[in-house]
């Protein structure tokens, strides 16, 4: 467990040994206090530090990323939490499921589901000042995804600077669905319905993204352009969620329909 203390910078050692922690929550599915009581001078930047040291960690074990997501991306849920800034985290290989497949609750702490829409990019972005015209000419493809966020958290109570840390609270994906051209959709007319076991208990538009999931992948871009980084072409980018979070358990089942790309579906054991 990290040492309680009020700093304003953080060391490389300190840094270290927060990602060690939060990541061993992760692998452990054990829960944890928010790192910001540890550390209640914790910044944006340090955060991010320590996200990106969970990163580093993962692929020095051999782990692949596969992909980024964008967190808090809707005005109500970024009401919800008191901030105003969304959050990116990246995904790992080992978050993917297959379509229909299950989400092993063992594996997890308190899961939740959002029904987002996914991009990838067939050319490299890069920030500052990316906009979402940018992002359409760079699209491949589009398709449906469900995301599967697991705060490691207790009783996911965060602020964003521990949510960040907590690689934006990334956990599992389910693709599904086909995919679509932007060419062939109005990304914020979209229409989305979230069943679970047989009961509609979402739904949603492509616009409750930041007005079109398109400016989340913008956005994302211009973030990484703050740490010198850049979204390579062939970058899958989960936009956020266009439902609120809805909690599973084992026995769930859960559905989601889009309109114009097919159904996400998966069972959780
Ligand atoms: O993907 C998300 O929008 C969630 C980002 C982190 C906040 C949360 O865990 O609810
Ligand atoms: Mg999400």
């Amino acid at each position: 467990m990290v040492k309680t203390q009020t700093i304003t910078s953080m060391t490389e050692q300190q840094i270290s040994e927060v990602a060690q922690h939060l990541e061993n929550a992760e692998l452990n599915a054990q829960d944890v206090v928010k790192i910001t009581d540890q550390y209640p001078g914790l910044t944006f930047n340090e955060a991010l530090d320590i996200q990106w040291a969970i990163r580093a960690r993962k692929v020095a074990r051999g782990t692949r990323i596969v992909g980024m997501k964008m967190g808090l991306t809707s005005y109500a849920k970024m009401a919800q939490m008191g901030v105003d800034k969304p959050c990116y985290g990246f995904l790992a290989d080992y978050f993917s499921i297959p379509q229909g497949g299950e989400i092993n609750s063992k594996e997890l702490i308190h899961p939740k589901v959002e029904a987002e829409i996914a991009f990838v990019t067939n050319a490299e972005l890069s920030g500052p000042g990316c906009n979402t015209g940018q992002v359409l000419t760079a699209t491949d493809f589009i398709v449906p995804a469900v995301e599967v966020i697991d705060s490691r958290y207790k009783d996911f109570k965060f602020d964003l600077p521990s949510v960040i840390a907590d690689n934006s609270s990334s956990s599992r994906f389910v693709i599904g669905g086909r995919a679509m051209s932007v060419n062939e959709v109005d990304l914020r007319t979209i229409g989305v319905v979230m069943e679970k076991n047989g009961s509609v208990v979402e739904l949603g538009a492509g616009a409750a993204v930041l007005g079109n999931p398109a400016a989340s992948v913008a956005m994302l871009v211009n973030m990484l352009a703050e740490r010198g980084e850049v979204l390579p072409a062939g970058s899958f980018v989960m936009t956020g969620g266009i439902t609120a979070a809805v909690a599973v358990e084992p026995g769930d089942a859960i559905v989601v329909r889009y309109q114009h790309l097919g159904d996400v579906n998966m069972k959780v054991v």
